[in-house]
């Protein structure tokens, strides 16, 4: 079965036959049964992602795109801010006219602006094999078509610790990926020591794909030789009963307190590992004086933790006696830094494992992020894998990920980041091609204002995202399975052929054909494809692989073999323990790469920022968003369990999973029974920025004075009569309460996951979710000028 050529691909006939496909959170075959979709697991896959079932009902929903829409306002008017975005109707239009007005208006405001003021940052996972990767497509084309683009770095996921890891220990990828691993656990490890705990719906995603999710045997293989876990988390869920762990509910963001704590009493004990900190770290004097009350009159004692992350002194002592001498792994999940002050409590945890001196050791020290994506605990590949080359961009102006609505309501004005100013750029036109900012972004009244300061704003999208619905052209998109590509992860050994599963719903193209057509308009076609169509792509990609692999003496198959045989095992490296196994087997010759070429339990160079929000040394800082009288129970907008962010909401995994078609809001029953809400109410959750309606499941499995509610309900819009302006989601999409302000002035990383709320029973009229319904659409467009 050879590739279909990509730009003037054949659409394929319904096929019985299964065939193989991947996704950000499994391998897969599908097939058309009696006319519907029937998706398997690989068959290797000991653990499979219930999310694959998401794809059965997918191709053809209605909440798809099916036609190019234009915003009529900006279809009327022309481009220009607009507070009718997110409320407008949409007219149709035929590809090639709306590939020449958006073609033309790229054309007006790079001249007029520059392409400096294009914001083509585009965050999101989308979901596609290496070559449709979509912001890969959206950051090539801006770079070959206009030279540039305003940028945005780090991520959502890890915005405070992809900064403040390369100061004290290396990159995330170090820290990460290339670390302690699930083989090393089940062999090694004493106790596992678990902040936020390791949930196995997280674990079964990883960007690029996954044919074996091997978190839960490797937890119950470990447990059954006697390692212990221990998870702190306001979720009990957030360790499976495999791991048999201890459940120390905490208080949410008070970790890097508890952490302060266990390591007071280490040093109070005498039971710290006093020549690994000499030996292999720098900075621990400045530190131990905080940490003992000699900087700031505060020891940092059980009793004083106790106080604040709600557990009993007595337990943390326990618990720090515990650890002593054992082969302990410390882990931090990555929503601990999605938090205000989320650089402390990564920090501390390295220092934690520090003093623990287990840092190195197979199966101890310090994990960052182990059990939050199927990246992690997992060896690299030994041969590199296909990846679309963006070109190089011209514009040095960026943000911090996270700092988008600052800077669309703010240009012009300065910002902090990593020991530097930088001022916010002056953005006319965003470029969004595989993200959903009106998922990923925290208050989202506030991001509806941002993006309505635009003179356009241009979306590609598989379906109806609110995101779409705010902008001025979108553009129907693929989805995977309409579409031929290579998936693979540089942590996972399995190389998927992805074949066409669906031919392409109604008009919807390729990212790269929509990118492709619209450089040729712009006079930049051969620079974007170089002369390939997307199946040219393909075999050019692996390529790569096939040559490693041959370099090496290993079997290199050419690509229609591959093809044909539909996946193809990778080799990997060995399980050596990177960089931090490296330096404390030669800690002169194999330097971490920070200042000191040590651990940095202090940091002179953090500490020379002069940050008020993130001093030179982890601490305890308090946040500035506890519970009130008004808004008394913390919320946890934590990642859902039942699809990858918002992707597929529609999808029948996702939609099986809500109740009166709301997300579920898990509750402690004491919290409901003193606002007289039972088991399957709808609530109200609300604060000064928001309020959404979610469906109540009650449980004891949660921290008291704690409500969770998953992120990925689309966000459906409605006026809010209570307080005129607020932002109202009656599907329960968390983001309307989050706050939009950066982790500090280090890394401007995002705060999604915790805010405080109050909730109460909703007995009113409910609502309708109109989510995956789409927008009103008028006449088709006759054409012309505007
Ligand atoms: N409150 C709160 N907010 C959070 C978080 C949290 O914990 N709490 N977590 C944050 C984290 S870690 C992350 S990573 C972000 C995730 O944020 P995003 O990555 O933006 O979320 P997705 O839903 O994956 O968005 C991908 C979009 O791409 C579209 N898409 C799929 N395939 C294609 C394609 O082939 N082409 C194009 N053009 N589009 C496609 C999908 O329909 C979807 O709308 O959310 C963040 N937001
Ligand atoms: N099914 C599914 N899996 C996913 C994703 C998805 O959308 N769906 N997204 C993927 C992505 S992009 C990422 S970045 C990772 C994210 O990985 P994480 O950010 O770690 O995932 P979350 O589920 O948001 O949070 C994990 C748990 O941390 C706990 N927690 C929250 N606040 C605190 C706190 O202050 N202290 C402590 N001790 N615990 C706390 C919560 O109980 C929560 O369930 O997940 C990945 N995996
Ligand atoms: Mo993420």
């Amino acid at each position: 079965m050879k590739p279909e050529s990509g730009i003037e691909s054949s659409v394929l006939p319904p096929s019985a036959a299964m065939r193989p496909h991947s996704a950000h959170w499994g391998v897969f075959r599908a097939a058309w049964r009696q006319g519907a979709l029937a998706v398997q697991p690989h068959p290797g896959d000991p653990d499979p992602n219930p999310l694959i079932q998401n794809f059965t009902t997918a191709v053809n929903h209605r909440a798809r795109v099916t036609t190019p829409m234009v915003r009529r306002g900006w279809l009327e008017r022309g481009p220009g801010p607009d507070d009718r975005r997110g409320r407008d109707s949409y007219v149709p239009m035929a590809w090639d006219d709306v590939l020449d007005r958006l073609a033309g208006e790229l054309t007006r405001v790079r001249d007029r602006h520059g392409a400096q003021a294009v914001f083509g940052g585009s965050y999101g996972w989308s979901s596609a094999g290496r070559f449709h990767h979509a912001q890969s497509q959206v950051h090539r084309f801006l770079n070959t078509a206009l030279g540039g683009y305003v940028r945005s770095v780090n991520s959502y996921s890890a915005g405070a610790s992809g900064v403040i890891l390369p100061h004290i220990l290396g990159s995330m990828d170090d820290v990460a990926r290339r670390n302690v691993t699930w083989e090393q656990i089940v062999d090694h490890a004493d106790i596992v020591l678990s902040f936020g705990g390791m949930a196995l719906k997280n674990s079964r995603v990883a960007s690029g794909g996954i044919s074996r999710h091997i978190e839960r045997e490797s937890m119950a293989r470990a447990a059954a030789r006697g390692c212990r876990f221990v998870s702190v988390s306001p979720l009990r869920g957030d360790m499976p009963a495999e791991s048999r762990a201890e459940w120390l509910p905490i208080v949410p963001g008070t970790d890097a307190a508890l952490m302060l704590a266990l390591g007071q009493v280490l040093v109070a004990e005498g039971l710290h590992d006093r020549a690994f900190l000499a030996a292999y770290c720098d900075g621990w004097e400045v530190f131990e004086a905080y940490l003992l009350g000699g900087a700031d009159g505060v020891p940092k004692t059980p009793e004083w933790a106790a106080a604040l992350c709600g557990l009993q002194a007595g337990i943390i002592r326990d618990l720090a006696r515990s650890l002593a001498g054992k082969r302990v792994l410390v882990t931090v999940a990555h929503a601990l830094q999605r938090a205000e002050h989320g650089e402390q409590p990564v920090w501390m945890g390295a220092v934690l494992a520090a003093m623990l001196g287990q840092i190195g050791l197979p199966g101890g020290g310090y994990a960052y992020a182990l059990g939050t994506l199927a990246h992690y605990g997992k060896r690299m590949n030994a041969v590199p894998i296909a990846a679309l080359p963006q070109g190089s961009n011209g514009v040095r102006e960026f943000i911090p990920v996270a700092r988008i609505a600052d800077m669309l309501l703010h240009p012009g004005t300065e910002f902090d980041y990593n020991g530097k100013r930088h001022v916010y750029p002056h953005i006319r036109l965003a470029y969004w091609a595989g993200g959903n900012p009106f998922h990923h972004h925290q208050d989202l009244g506030r991001l509806a204002r941002a993006f309505r300061t635009l003179d356009t704003f241009i979306v590609h999208e598989i379906g109806w995202t609110a995101t779409a619905r705010h902008a001025d052209i979108v553009l129907p998109c693929t989805m995977t399975l309409e579409r031929e590509d290579i998936g693979a992860a540089p942590t996972d050994p399995l190389m998927v052929a992805m074949h066409r599963i669906a031919p392409p719903n109604g008009q919807a193209r390729d990212d790269y054909d929509i990118f492709a057509d619209l450089s040729g308009r712009l006079g930049t076609r051969d620079a974007f494809t170089e002369g390939r169509t997307s199946a040219q792509w393909l075999r050019h990609l692996y390529e790569r692989t096939r040559a490693a692999l041959a370099e090496r003496g290993l079997e290199a198959p050419d690509f229609d073999t591959f093809w044909e045989r539909g996946e193809l095992l990778l080799p990997q490296q060995a399980d050596d323990g990177g960089i931090l196994r490296a330096f404390r087997d030669d800690p002169v010759g194999k330097p971490l790469p920070t200042p000191s070429g040590r651990i940095q339990i202090s940091s002179p160079v953090v500490a020379g920022f002069g940050y008020a929000d993130c001093p030179g040394h982890p601490a305890w800082l308090a946040p500035s968003d506890e519970p009130t009288a008004d808004h008394p129970l913390y919320l946890v907008a934590n990642q859902p369990a039942t699809r990858l962010h918002s992707q597929l909401d529609f999808g029948a995994h996702s939609v099986a999973n809500k109740r009166r078609d709301r997300e579920v809001c898990t509750m402690h029953p004491r919290d409901a029974a003193e606002r007289g809400i039972a088991e399957g109410d709808i609530v109200a959750l609300y604060n000064a920025r928001g309020k959404c309606l979610a469906c109540v499941a009650l449980s004891d499995g949660i921290r008291p004075g704690v409500v969770q509610l998953p992120t990925g309900a689309w966000y459906d819009p409605a006026p809010d009569d209570e307080v005129p302006g607020r932002a109202f989601c009656v599907h329960g999409n968390p983001n309307v309460l989050t706050r939009d302000v950066g982790t500090s002035s280090l890394a401007q990383g995002c705060i999604g996951q915790l805010t405080v709320v109050q909730v109460r029973r909703h007995d009113g009229p409910l609502p309708p979710v109109r989510a995956f319904e789409p927008p009103p659409a008028g006449a088709g467009h006759p054409g012309g000028a505007i």
